[in-house]
């Protein structure tokens, strides 16, 4: 049995497998311009973020349905409890589909379906967190935020991903303060190819409650200091980190030295379907890179709970918690 964990960093989108793609493609008439499921997984060799943005996008082309939807987020759900998740926050891209023709109800309904039956499918509870695209405009965040209006007693907050650099987050200042006025909660991708800057824009100007990677804050020491007295979380994603070349292998990755200074780390996949791992399969990763011990792994598992948006829910972080304390490691560590 895995370690139990919470998953804070994972966009629906990219938990896509090739063998699903291609299952979709063919149920709704779209052709993907790759042979087979074997010269897709091919296409998976990333120089940057930009470079696995783009076939991240054109995959999306056959997510059309409620349905596709709901068999996405199902299809994650049972690998996720497979491999030790209790409790996932998962992003979505409302703009990546709205701008394809699909409805954001179409979205929202499809993604629900899945997680309002995710306790008893899969024993794993749920929130859902809507990301703005911050290569695309302020206004059609705030375009967004309106058009989610109908469904947000399903979204529990808002996050910012697809292109960091040359997209600060200050751009998003209003509809970040739009979402906190309608009680969201807020996190944001920084300093993942951007520099510590936009860490600390995210946490001024956008009042996040925890960073989406926050990596390159080992390159500002004040930065690392004021993120262990606040006790901001940063949602890792070591596995993501080698696959888009923010690190050169594995061995590499800060983290050990991170948890070593205070910061409240968490070890997250970001996209599995892409980056080769879901979240037990990151931390087998940095187990046997990093030599992160199992009491380190132990500490990873309760941050993740620490970090989670489970304040509506204090009794089942509680229960969460007391499992981790309670697990006995094997042979196998994940
Ligand atoms: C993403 Cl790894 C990563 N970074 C930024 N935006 C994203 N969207 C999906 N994966
Ligand atoms: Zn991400």
């Amino acid at each position: 049995m895995p370690l139990p964990k919470a998953e804070l960093h994972l966009h629906i989108e990219g938990t896509l497998e090739p063998e699903l793609a291609f299952e979709l493609a063919a149920r709704n008439g779209v052709r993907l311009p790759y042979a087979d499921t074997d010269a897709l997984r091919e296409a998976y060799r990333f120089a940057d973020l930009q470079s696995f943005l783009n076939l991240y996008y054109e995959l999306m082309a056959v997510l059309r349905t409620e349905d596709d939807f709901a068999d996405l987020a199902n299809a994650y759900l049972a690998r996720a409890a497979a491999q030790g998740v209790r409790h996932a926050e998962i992003f979505f891209d409302p703009q990546a589909h709205v701008a394809r023709g699909v409805p954001m109800g179409t979205v929202v309904e499809g993604l629900w379906r899945a997680l309002g039956e995710s306790e008893a499918n899969h024993g794993v509870s749920t929130r859902l967190i809507m990301c703005f695209l911050r290569d695309e405009s302020a206004e059609s965040a705030l375009l967004t935020l309106e058009a989610a209006r109908p469904y947000l007693d399903r979204i529990t907050g808002i996050g910012l991903d697809s292109a960091e650099v040359g997209h600060p987050p200050a751009k998003f200042r209003e509809v970040y303060e739009a979402a906190a006025a309608l009680g969201l909660r807020r996190v944001a991708h920084a300093g993942e190819e951007g520099p510590p800057e936009y860490i600390t824009q995210a946490l001024d100007v956008l009042g996040v409650e925890r960073v989406d990677h926050g990596l390159r804050c080992v390159e500002d020491p004040a930065l690392v200091e004021r993120l262990v007295r606040e006790r901001i979380p940063l949602t890792l994603c070591p596995l993501s980190n080698v696959r888009l070349r923010a690190v050169d292998t594995l061995a590499d990755h800060p983290l050990p030295a991170m948890l070593e200074a205070g910061l409240l780390c968490t070890v997250n996949s970001d996209d599995p379907a892409y980056f080769g791992g879901y979240a037990g399969d990151n931390f087998a990763a940095v187990h046997e890179s990093l030599g992160l011990t199992r009491d380190r792994l132990r500490e990873l598992a309760r941050n993740s709970f620490l970090a989670s948006f489970l304040e509506d829910d204090e009794e089942r972080r509680a229960r969460y918690l007391a499992e981790v304390d309670a697990y006995e490691f094997g042979d196998d560590v994940s």
